[in-house]
């Protein structure tokens, strides 16, 4: 991270604590959002990109764009519970803007005020010593760390699998990048003392009520097994690019759980349970599950046999997308262009982008942008100059550091969940005049 970056706890905590007190009694409010029944704004632009057939099916999720408290105009896919995607020229960086970031929430009660005078982040559960933090605890207590990760949606792209699964129809922007800073949470779980017959840490934050497809939780719960090494990568945050979170990605605080899809990074995180039985609720045993088949995939068919075994989804595998050029750009033979684009894995850093113009028959390599650390976006660039006029047909194709590469295949399991296909961008080159 360079200097610019650097988070200033100072600033950081001036501005929670402004918060605390802004709105009397220390309620931090967000205009316009109520727990349950999420105001849309009257104005629904079209899409930009909506103006004829699309070449690219991937970034082309249908749906009004709409403004929500501290965001941009993102492409609404569900109000209640809110689920907003990230338009494409958005990813132009490695980082994604706050007001940019998607935002998924299950429940149809989500915060829309947190009191920081009130507000304690609870440690219970199978721990010698329960603990309570405030606010002002986790920012002057511990030492804060911060990491470069990507959140993604487990089913971000399920719109193009084949046959259609049910679930939101997500594009390709269920995902973004940012800088997380916040409190480890080994330290966390080390302050309150785990109980030797500790088995897994569950999640649980501020939201609630039925879930839109009316299954039985009222509380949205995730969790993680002691024994995962992952439990020393995660990270209680507090600040998402070097700002407080939007109340939408989980202010005041998120689990950051880097390389893990975002299901379980649990947002205005509230509590953390240590457990010493299995989770058997809902979201562990029966949502968020991926056929244990080499790449989770299977058929409709086969997986009607119920023979099928399942397990939590976990890491999110290797990825990258053409963001430039893409439907609409212009291209005139004989003139350069950058294409670019971005990348990542959740096994470690992407290592290697090979870029195709022949729809993928021959694959030179791209030249790759800074790396941020091993789970964040990698931005990528491929200079080319298209000789003659026509179709052409772009693809992008990353290896990350244990050296998987993306499949050329399609995959489907019944989640809609990871895919990672190759992608391809269909561009127009006119004649030089
Ligand atoms: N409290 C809470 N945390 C949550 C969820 C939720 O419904 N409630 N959804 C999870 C899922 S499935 C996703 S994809 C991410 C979305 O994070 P974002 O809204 O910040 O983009 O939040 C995760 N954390
Ligand atoms: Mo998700």
């Amino acid at each position: 991270m360079n200097e610019g970056r650097e988070v200033s706890r100072r600033r950081l905590l001036g501005r929670l604590a402004l918060g605390a007190v802004a709105a009397g009694g220390g309620l931090v409010t967000i205009k316009g959002l109520h727990a349950g029944q999420a105001q849309l704004p009257g104005d629904r632009r079209p899409l930009p990109s909506f103006t004829g057939p699309s070449s690219n099916p991937y970034w082309n999720s249908i749906g009004p764009i709409v403004e929500y408290p501290e965001k941009l105009p993102l492409i609404l896919l569900t109000d209640r519970a809110p689920q907003l995607e990230t338009p494409r020229q958005y990813f132009q960086g490695a980082f994604t803007p706050n007001a940019a970031f998607y935002v998924r929430w299950h429940l149809d009660e989500i915060p829309n005020s947190v009191d920081l005078t009130a507000w304690r982040l609870r440690v219970e559960g199978s721990v010698e010593r329960p603990l309570e933090f405030a606010m002002s605890d986790l920012l002057t207590r511990f030492k804060p760390v911060s990491v470069a990760a990507v959140n993604q949606c487990s089913g971000n792209s399920r719109s193009v699998l084949e046959p259609r699964v049910p679930g939101g129809q997500w594009g390709n922007g269920a995902m973004g990048n940012a800088k997380w800073t916040g409190v480890p949470l080994r330290e966390l779980l080390d302050a309150a003392n785990l109980k030797q017959d500790a088995l897994a840490v569950q999640f649980q934050g501020l939201d609630q009520g039925k879930g839109p497809e009316g299954h039985g939780s009222h509380q949205f719960l995730k969790s993680l097994d002691l024994k995962d090494s992952v439990i020393d990568d995660c990270i209680v945050a507090y600040a998402m690019n070097d700002e407080p979170l939007p109340m939408l990605n989980g202010f005041p605080v998120r689990l950051v759980v880097p390389g893990y899809f975002a299901t379980y990074w649990m947002k205005s995180l509230s509590w953390i349970r240590v457990l010493n039985v299995p989770d058997d609720n809902f979201w562990m045993k029966t949502g968020y599950r991926v056929p244990d088949t080499p790449n989770g995939s299977t058929t409709p068919e086969e997986f009607k046999t119920g023979k099928i075994k399942t397990v939590p989804i976990s890491r999110m595998p290797v990825r990258s997308f053409i963001i430039t050029p893409s439907d609409d750009t212009k291209l005139v033979a004989g003139l350069p262009v950058v294409i670019r684009g971005i990348a990542f894995s959740g096994h470690g850093s992407v290592e290697k982008l090979e870029a195709s113009t022949d729809d993928g028959n021959t694959w030179t390599p791209a030249q790759l942008g800074e790396n941020f650390g091993p789970y964040s976006f990698r931005t990528w660039s491929f200079a080319w100059t298209p000789r003659r006029h026509g179709r052409y047909v772009l693809a992008a194709r990353a290896t990350d550091a244990k050296g998987n590469m993306q499949p050329d295949a399609a995959i489907w399991n019944p989640g809609g969940y990871l895919w990672n296909r190759i992608e391809r961008q269909q561009v127009t080159v006119g004649h030089a005049s």
